[in-house]
């Protein structure tokens, strides 16, 4: 990198977020006046200031050692799951877990139970922290997994939708049904005198658990570490301008169950002091009339929803004159399209003002962010992911095992090495082999070029991971759903890119187990769409199959067994053309 390291901390992460410096006193937390807001929530303006959230998350981490219910399962390093969309109550939870010395594992709070089966038991988690809208799914989960009611129901907490406990102490708990544990019967009760301290060596132990395919298979477990996430931020600090205490507003919509959400939603902007307005969920009208209500000046984006800038009819209707930055990630972003919302944006503003689209890029496996354009540089560069962060090296590697390296402004699978790369996948030594090699670099299955100035342009994907709206769509994962289905003989699943809405669609190939059947054009249609709605009821909706399904004969291969996917991309592209 051309920016000079940074000393590494090896504080745990909730010191390095919450710590009071030594000369400012009491008011302060984490080097900002405690009473500057932390977190607002979008809707009903209820808002947590830094000291508020500081105590929170002391009085719920106490609240988890304490309570008969949660006690058993709240001991230093076991892991509580977090299934629920954006809300005030995340950050609390999310902290306060962390402080009693938890591990969080982070589901997509759009999981079916399935999925949401697999990452409970996978990760080990003991607790699971649920939104009110989950807990049907939660329960669904138990009765599969054979856990006894009563021994299920001591594991669940659930965030309400009722904000009074942000209110504090004197804020009285509405009774749930069937009595199971509500966050508000957690706080209150006490407070933890002094967090778990993951200091020192410590602080290379596992604090988040993110699920990820990495380059190829099911979603497995990525184990950040507390020191993964303390360099991350020093890092992206250096590189990104200060976010302005008491200017700047950012809109938290990306899931903070995601890497991209929770590292730059959660805790990047609580080092700036700078606010953060959260949203459950992404919807066109309220993202604008959101922006226009809180004066938001930075919002973090996935490229879908600069097409809802560049095209839809609500930004007109919304003055968005307060947005500086716009901060792309998780997947590619055209320059058509930065062009598009900065001509309409600006014009709409009588060019007045500024307006700066940038990007940054990470993976799951890299805590997350490894490169990022800096806004400075945000015009001249347009479509470069930037430039390397500090304390971390990169190579562009020509062959598979890393011997060669491509040759300068040549195309190479991007390698990174640093402090922040994941410790590995949990309980999978494997898989961590086959992403790190014995010196420490880690593969990120993404092809690259370097321009002579030093920046970065993602030019290709080697892995079979597909990104919906910058969701990872794992087609191992649908695969092996659809070999479950008893008409389907084999399976293969590929991404097709979609420029109108600046994503890729997952499409599956399908062979039916009885060919006759599908001898007709119209019989392979109707068994195709059939394929379509089941698999509704199988996955999250990001996983849907949105670029349709085809009916072949046979799924092409390697004499290895390994699907051949580009034969497949081909096959789509001639079907497009068609
Ligand atoms: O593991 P994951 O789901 O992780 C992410 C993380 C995204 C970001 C982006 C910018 C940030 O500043 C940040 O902190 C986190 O998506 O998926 C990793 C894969 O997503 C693709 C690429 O294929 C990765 O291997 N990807 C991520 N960012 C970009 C991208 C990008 N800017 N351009 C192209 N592809």
């Amino acid at each position: 990198s051309p920016v000079p390291d940074y000393p590494i901390l090896t504080t745990s992460i909730f010191t390095r977020l919450f710590a009071s410096r030594a000369s400012s006193g009491d008011s302060d937390v984490g080097g900002f006046p405690g009473s500057l807001k932390a977190f607002v929530d979008a809707k009903s303006g209820a808002s947590l200031t830094r000291a508020q959230l500081r105590h929170l998350c002391l009085s719920f981490a106490y609240g988890l050692q304490h309570h008969p219910n949660t006690a058993p399962f709240a001991n230093r390093r076991d892991t509580v799951l977090i299934y629920s969309p954006n809300s005030l109550a995340w950050p609390v939870v999310l902290f306060g877990s962390v402080a009693a010395g938890l591990r969080c594992a982070l589901a997509n709070s759009a999981y079916t139970s399935d999925e949401l089966a697999h990452q409970y038991s996978d990760s080990g988690a003991k607790l699971i922290l649920t939104s009110q809208d989950g807990l049907d799914v939660v329960q669904a989960m138990f009765a599969k997994s054979g856990i006894a009611k009563a021994d299920a129901e001591r594991r669940i907490i659930i965030l309400g939708d009722d904000l009074r406990w942000a209110d504090g102490p004197s804020a009285p708990s509405s009774p749930t049904a069937a009595g199971l544990v509500k966050m508000e019967d957690l706080l209150n009760k006490g407070n933890l005198s002094e967090e778990e301290k993951f200091e020192g060596p410590f602080a290379n132990e596992t604090v988040y658990l993110c699920y990820s395919s990495g380059t190829t298979g099911k979603p497995k477990g990525v184990e950040t570490t507390h020191q993964n996430m303390t360099t991350l931020l020093d890092i992206v600090g250096a590189v990104f301008p200060a976010l302005k205490a008491d200017v700047d507003i950012m809109l938290g919509i990306l899931p903070f169950s995601h890497i991209y959400g929770v590292a730059k939603l959660v805790h990047f902007p609580f080092t700036s002091g700078c606010p953060v307005v959260i949203q459950p969920r992404f919807d066109p009208v309220q993202f604008c009339a959101v922006i226009e209500k809180y004066k938001a000046t930075i919002s973090l984006v996935v490229p879908p929803v600069l097409v809802v800038l560049a095209r839809h009819p609500a930004v007109d209707q919304y003055d968005l004159s307060s947005m500086e930055i716009l901060f792309s990630g998780a997947a590619p972003l055209g320059h058509s399209l930065v062009k598009s919302v900065k001509d309409r944006l600006l014009t709409k503003r009588g060019g007045r003002g500024t307006l700066k689209i940038t990007q940054g890029y990470g993976l799951t496996e890299t805590s997350p962010t490894t490169h990022l354009l800096p806004v400075a540089d945000a015009d001249r560069k347009m479509g470069s992911i930037g430039i390397l962060l500090p304390n971390l090296e990169a190579r562009l590697v020509d062959d598979d095992d890393g011997k060669i390296d491509a040759a300068e402004g040549q195309p190479g699978e991007l390698w990174v090495r640093g402090k922040t790369v994941m410790k590995g996948y949990l309980n999978n030594p494997t898989a961590t082999k086959n992403a790190i090699t014995p010196d420490g670099w880690f593969k990120t299955g993404d092809v690259a070029i370097r321009d002579q100035d030093g920046y970065y342009y993602i030019v290709d994907r080697r892995k079979e991971l597909i990104k919906y709206k910058g969701f990872q769509v794992p087609p191992a994962e649908l695969e092996n759903i659809l070999l479950t289905h008893p008409d389907i003989a084999d399976a293969a699943v590929i991404g097709l890119e979609s420029v109108k809405e600046a994503t890729e669609l997952p499409r599956a190939y399908i062979v039916h187990a009885n060919p006759e059947k599908v001898k007709t054009t119209q019989a392979k249609i109707e068994f195709a769409n059939k394929v379509v709605k089941w698999m509704e009821t199988q996955v999250a909706r990001h996983k849907f199959l949105r670029g349709g399904v085809g009916v072949i004969d046979v799924v092409p291969k390697s004499a290895a067994g390994k699907i051949l996917r580009r034969e497949l991309r081909e096959l789509a592209k001639q079907q497009a053309e068609r």
